[in-house]
C-alpha cells in the first residue's frame, strides 16, 4: 500500500502560475551516470503566490539569483521533490545546477540513455526530472540549450530549433548550440546525443523556406527509413494543401529510440519516435507496420501547428490537441488511399478500445475533471473519441467552415496556451452554427445510445422516423443530459435505388445523403412523397460515436448488400453477424448446437464475387466480428463460449466456401515485384484473410507453404500467426525458423513474442511464462513488455480469462514486477483486470483478488495506484 494516499488534481483548481519564463538558457554536460545540467531563467512574476518549482530525483548543487548564492534557508525542498525560493523579486534570473543520472532512469521520463544514448522524454512531466522549473504547459520560453559531451561518445548533439554554432574542447569534449525561437512549454523541450546516423532529404516549404530533413537512426538501420521520410514529405505537402500550414524552423529532426514509452513525441522541430514507427523495410515490417509508420510520423509533424504553435493551457485540455491532431491524421491517411477503408478501421479499433474504457471504470470524459496521475489519461478516449468529436463538429458545419475555424483558432491562439472553449469558440464564429450542444460530447463520459423506430403512413405517402437516445451513467456521472448527434442518412427503395428525401416543410427533395440533428432526448423526422416503405441507411460514415440500436435483421442484411454508403454496408454485415454470434454463443450455453445461417455462406461468395473491385474493403468485409467485441455485447461476458463459436463459425465458413476462398487465394498469389500501395496491401489482406478461413477448415499445409515461401512479412507473418494454433511440427518448425532468422532484430522478435501469447493453443497460459523466463525477454523494453504481457492480457481473452485464473496471476506478478522499474509502462498494462464487472462472479471474485494483491505493494506508483484503485471501487 501506499504510504500516504496519492493527491488528486482537480480541474476546478486551475491557478494562473505565479511567475512566467521568458527565456531559458540550458547547459548539459553529459555523462551517463552524473550529468550537469546548469539552468538559467528570466523569471517575472503574473500573479500572487511564492515561487515554486517542479523537480524530482533532482540533486541540487548551486542556486544563485541575480547572480547572488542564494541560503539555504531560503530554498525549500519539498518531499515531492520540488524547490520553493522565499522572498523571489518579482523578476530576475534565477540560476541552478543539478546533477541527475540518465542511465539510472529506467522510467523513460526525463534524460535518460538506451543503447549508449541520450533521449529525452518530457510530455506530460518529465522536465521536471531534468532542471528545477514550472513543469506546467501554460508557461512558455524562448529556449537557448548548450550541450557538452565526449566527442567520441556523442558525435551528435540535438535539441530543439535551429543549431547556432559547435565547437572543439581541449579535454577531448565538443560542444553544440541549439536555438528555438518559438516560445514554447516544457514538456516540448528535447535532447537527443549519442552515435547516431541520419538519413536525410530537404523540403521547400510553399512560401519558399528550405527545410533540412533527418532521421536519425543507430548504425545499420539507414536502409529502414524510406517510408517514413516519404510520410515525413506527403505530410508536410498535405498540411500546406489542406490547411495552408507551413513548417517554421530550417531543420525537422527525427531521432528513433528502441527503449520509449510510447509511440512518438512531437518535441519543437526535434520528434522523438520509438523505431517501431520509423523503421520498415518489406522482409521486417508488415503491411500494418507502414500503416503506422504513416499515421505517426503524420500526427507528430501536424502537432507543430496543433500542440506546438498553439499549446494547452493544463493537462484537462489534452484532447485540445490530441483529438485535433488524430482527427488531422485520420484525414492525411484517408486522402493516401481508400477513404471507406480507414473509416472502418478506425471505427474498428475506437470500438475495441474505447467503447470498452468508456464502460468501464477508467471511463472519463474526453476532457477529464480530475486525475491523480497525467500518463493515465493519454488515454482512447482523448485521442480517438476526442478525434471523432472534432469530426462531430467537421460533420455539423462542413469542410469549408471548418477551414475557416482552423485559421481563425491558429491566428487567434497562435504562441499561446488555450482551452477547448477556445477551438470551439472559433469553429463556432467560424461557422455562425450555435455548437453548445456539442460540449457535452467533452465533459460527459460514456457512449451515447441511439435507438431508432419509423413508421409508414401510405395515405400520406410519408414515413416518419424517431429517433432516442441516452447516455448511461458513468463513475462520478449518474446523470447525463442529451447531446448534439449528427445522423447522416439516406433511404433506399425495396430495389437498393437510393431515394432523394424531402423533410416536412422542405420545398424541393434532396438528392442522396443528408444531415438530421438529433439534439434532444427524442426526436421524430417527417420525410414527404414517400411512394412505399423505404428502408433507412443510419449513420453513414459513423457519423457520430454512438451504438445504434433497433435497425431488424432483415433490414441489416438488405444494407449490407445494398446501401451506396460503403460504410453502412460494412457495419450492416458486421451487426448481422455479431447478432448471429451471440444467438449462437446463448444457443451454446443452453447446451444446443449453434447452427448455421446460410447468409453468412451467400455474403462470403457474395463479397468474394466482387473483391476486385476493392480487395481492401473486401478484407474488411470478410472479417468476423473480433472476440473481444462480441463479449462486449454481453450482460455476463463468456470468453470461452464466444471464442468457441467464433471458431466453429470460421471452420465451417472455410469448409463451405472452400472453392471460393481457394481461387481468390491462389489469383491473388504475388506477381511482379513487392510494392507498398493501397491497392497491393489491400489484395495481401484480402488473400490472407482466405488463408485464414482455409486454414481453419485444416489446410494447414497451405499456411506451412506459405511460410516458407513468403518473400515478405506480412505474409510470413500471417501464415506464422495461423501456425501457432496449429500442433506439432507445423507450428515447432516456422517458430524455431522465425526466432532463428530475426533474434537480433527487436522489432521483429516483438512478433515472435506476441504471436505465441495470443495463440489459442490450450499450453498457452504456461507458454506464456516460459517466454517470460526466456533469454530475450527483458522487462525494461516497453516494446517487449507489450509485446507479451499485452498482447496476452488484451488480445486472448480466452486464456486470459482461464477459469482457474492463471491469466490474472500471470498479469498481475508481471504488473508487481514491472512497477518499480517503469510505473507508466506497469499503469497501462494492469487494464484488462479492470474488466471484472463483466466477467461471471467466478471469475471476477479472480480478478479483484489480483487487482488487490497489485494494491498491497509497498511504494506502487502513483499510475498502478490510480487504475487498481479506482478499477476496485
Ligand atoms: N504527445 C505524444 C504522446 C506521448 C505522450 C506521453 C509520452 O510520454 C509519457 C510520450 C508520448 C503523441 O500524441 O504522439
Ligand atoms: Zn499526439
Amino acid at each position: 500500500m501506499q504510504d500516504s494516499a496519492p493527491q488528486t488534481t482537480y480541474r476546478a483548481d486551475y491557478r494562473p502560475p505565479a511567475f512566467l519564463i521568458d527565456t531559458v538558457e540550458l547547459d548539459f554536460r553529459l555523462d551517463p551516470a552524473a550529468t550537469l545540467v546548469r539552468a538559467r531563467l528570466a523569471f517575472r512574476r503574473n500573479g500572487p503566490g511564492p515561487m515554486r518549482l517542479d523537480g524530482q530525483g533532482l540533486a541540487l548543487l548551486e542556486a544563485r539569483i541575480d547572480g547572488a548564492v542564494l541560503p539555504e534557508a531560503r530554498l525549500g525542498l519539498g518531499a515531492d521533490g520540488s524547490l520553493t525560493v522565499a522572498d523571489a523579486p518579482d523578476s530576475g534570473m534565477l540560476e541552478t545546477l543539478v546533477r541527475i543520472a540518465p542511465e539510472k532512469n529506467t522510467e523513460l521520463s526525463g534524460l535518460y540513455t538506451s543503447g549508449g544514448n541520450f533521449y529525452t522524454q518530457c510530455e506530460a512531466e518529465g522536465f521536471r526530472r531534468i532542471t528545477f522549473f514550472p513543469d506546467r504547459p501554460d508557461v512558455m520560453s524562448r529556449y537557448t540549450v548548450t550541450i557538452t559531451a565526449d566527442r567520441a561518445r556523442c558525435p551528435v548533439m540535438l535539441s530543439n530549433g535551429n543549431p547556432d554554432g559547435s565547437g572543439g574542447n581541449e579535454d577531448g569534449t565538443h560542444w553544440v548550440r541549439w536555438i528555438d525561437p518559438h516560445p514554447k512549454p516544457s514538456y516540448l523541450f528535447a535532447l537527443v546525443a549519442g552515435d547516431l546516423v541520419d538519413v536525410h532529404e530537404s523540403f521547400v516549404t510553399k512560401s519558399g523556406r528550405q527545410v533540412a530533413l533527418n532521421i536519425w537512426v543507430r548504425r545499420g538501420d539507414e536502409d529502414r527509413c524510406g517510408h517514413a521520410m516519404d510520410s515525413l514529405i506527403r505530410s508536410m505537402r498535405w498540411d500546406e494543401e489542406v490547411f495552408g500550414l507551413e513548417y517554421d524552423l530550417d531543420v525537422f529532426n527525427i531521432a528513433a529510440v528502441s527503449d520509449f514509452n510510447m509511440g512518438a513525441m512531437e518535441n519543437k522541430g526535434l520528434n522523438v519516435f520509438n523505431t517501431k514507427y520509423v523503421l520498415a523495410k518489406p522482409e521486417t515490417a508488415t503491411d500494418g507496420d507502414y500503416q503506422g509508420i504513416e499515421t505517426v510520423i503524420a500526427h507528430e509533424y501536424f502537432h507543430n501547428w496543433t500542440g506546438n504553435r498553439v499549446t494547452c493551457r493544463d493537462w484537462f485540455q489534452l484532447s485540445l490537441k490530441e483529438g485535433l491532431t488524430v482527427f488531422r491524421d485520420q484525414e492525411f491517411s484517408a486522402d493516401q488511399g481508400s477513404r471507406a477503408v480507414k473509416r472502418i478501421r478506425d471505427v474498428r479499433g475506437l470500438r475495441a478500445a474505447q467503447f470498452p474504457e468508456d464502460a468501464g471504470p477508467m471511463a472519463h470524459p474526453v476532457r477529464p475533471d480530475s486525475y491523480i496521475e497525467i500518463d493515465n489519461f493519454y488515454t482512447p478516449t482523448v485521442y480517438q473519441k476526442g478525434a471523432e468529436v472534432v469530426r462531430l463538429i467537421h460533420t455539423r458545419i462542413g469542410a469549408a467552415a471548418f477551414r475557416r475555424g482552423m485559421d481563425l483558432y491558429i491566428a487567434r491562439c497562435d504562441n499561446r496556451a488555450v482551452t477547448i472553449e477556445d477551438f470551439v469558440a472559433a469553429m463556432q464564429e467560424a461557422s455562425g452554427v450555435d455548437l453548445s450542444g456539442f460540449m457535452g460530447w467533452y465533459d460527459q463520459a460514456g457512449t451515447p445510445e441511439l435507438t431508432m423506430e419509423d413508421r409508414y403512413e401510405p395515405e400520406a405517402r410519408r414515413w416518419v422516423l424517431t429517433l432516442r437516445q441516452a447516455v448511461p451513467p458513468t463513475p462520478g456521472q449518474p446523470d447525463k443530459h442529451p447531446v448534439a448527434i449528427p445522423v447522416a442518412m439516406g433511404l433506399l427503395d425495396a430495389g437498393g435505388a437510393e431515394l432523394p428525401t424531402r423533410l416536412a416543410g422542405e420545398n424541393e427533395a434532396k438528392p442522396g445523403t443528408r444531415l438530421l440533428m438529433l439534439e434532444a432526448a427524442e426526436q421524430s423526422f417527417t420525410f414527404e412523397d414517400v411512394a412505399a416503405p423505404p428502408v433507412p441507411s443510419l449513420l453513414r460514415g459513423f457519423s457520430a460515436p454512438v451504438k445504434l440500436k433497433g435497425v431488424s435483421q432483415d433490414r441489416l442484411r438488405f444494407l449490407a448488400v445494398h446501401d451506396t454508403d460503403p460504410f453502412v454496408r460494412w457495419e450492416s454485415g458486421l451487426q448481422y453477424a455479431t447478432a448471429l454470434m451471440l444467438q449462437m454463443v446463448a444457443a451454446r450455453q443452453r447446451g444446443e448446437a449453434p447452427g448455421f445461417d446460410p447468409a453468412l455462406e451467400e455474403a462470403v461468395r457474395n463479397t468474394l464475387r466482387g473483391a476486385e473491385a476493392d480487395p481492401a474493403f473486401a478484407a474488411e468485409a470478410l472479417s468476423l466480428p473480433g472476440e473481444g467485441f462480441v463479449a462486449d455485447q454481453m450482460e455476463v461476458a463468456d470468453p470461452a463460449a464466444v471464442h468457441a463459436v467464433r471458431e466453429g463459425l470460421r471452420r465451417e465458413i472455410g469448409r463451405r466456401c472452400g472453392d471460393v476462398l481457394r481461387a481468390t487465394y491462389d489469383a491473388l498469389a504475388e506477381a511482379g515485384e513487392y510494392r507498398v500501395d493501397g491497392r497491393s496491401i489491400g489484395r495481401r489482406a484480402l488473400r490472407n484473410a482466405c488463408l485464414a478461413y482455409l486454414v481453419a477448415a485444416g489446410e494447414t499445409g497451405l499456411a506451412e507453404a506459405q511460410y516458407a515461401a513468403a518473400g515478405n512479412m506480412t505474409d510470413r507473418l500471417a501464415a506464422l500467426s495461423l501456425l501457432a494454433d496449429a500442433e506439432g511440427p507445423a507450428r515447432e518448425g516456422p517458430l524455431a525458423d522465425f526466432h532463428a532468422r530475426w533474434r537480433g532484430d527487436d522489432l521483429v522478435l516483438d512478433k515472435w513474442f506476441s504471436i505465441q501469447a495470443m495463440s489459442s493453443r490450450a499450453d498457452t497460459p504456461a507458454a506464456i511464462r516460459t517466454l517470460y523466463a526466456h533469454p530475450d525477454f527483458d522487462l525494461r523494453n516497453p516494446n517487449r513488455a507489450r509485446s507479451l504481457i499485452g498482447a496476452f492480457a488484451s488480445g486472448n481473452p480466452l486464456h486470459f480469462h482461464a477459469e482457474d485464473g492463471e491469466g490474472y496471476r500471470f498479469l498481475a506478478d508481471a504488473v508487481i514486477a514491472l512497477d518499480p522499474i517503469n510505473g507508466s509502462i506497469a499503469a497501462r498494462l494492469v487494464g484488462p483486470l479492470g474488466q471484472w464487472r463483466r466477467q461471471a462472479p467466478g471469475r471476477a471474485a479472480l480478478m479483484r483478488r489480483e487487482l488487490e494483491r497489485v494494491l498491497a505493494v509497498p511504494k506502487l506508483s502513483k499510475g498502478t495506484f490510480e487504475k487498481a484503485s479506482k478499477a476496485l471501487a
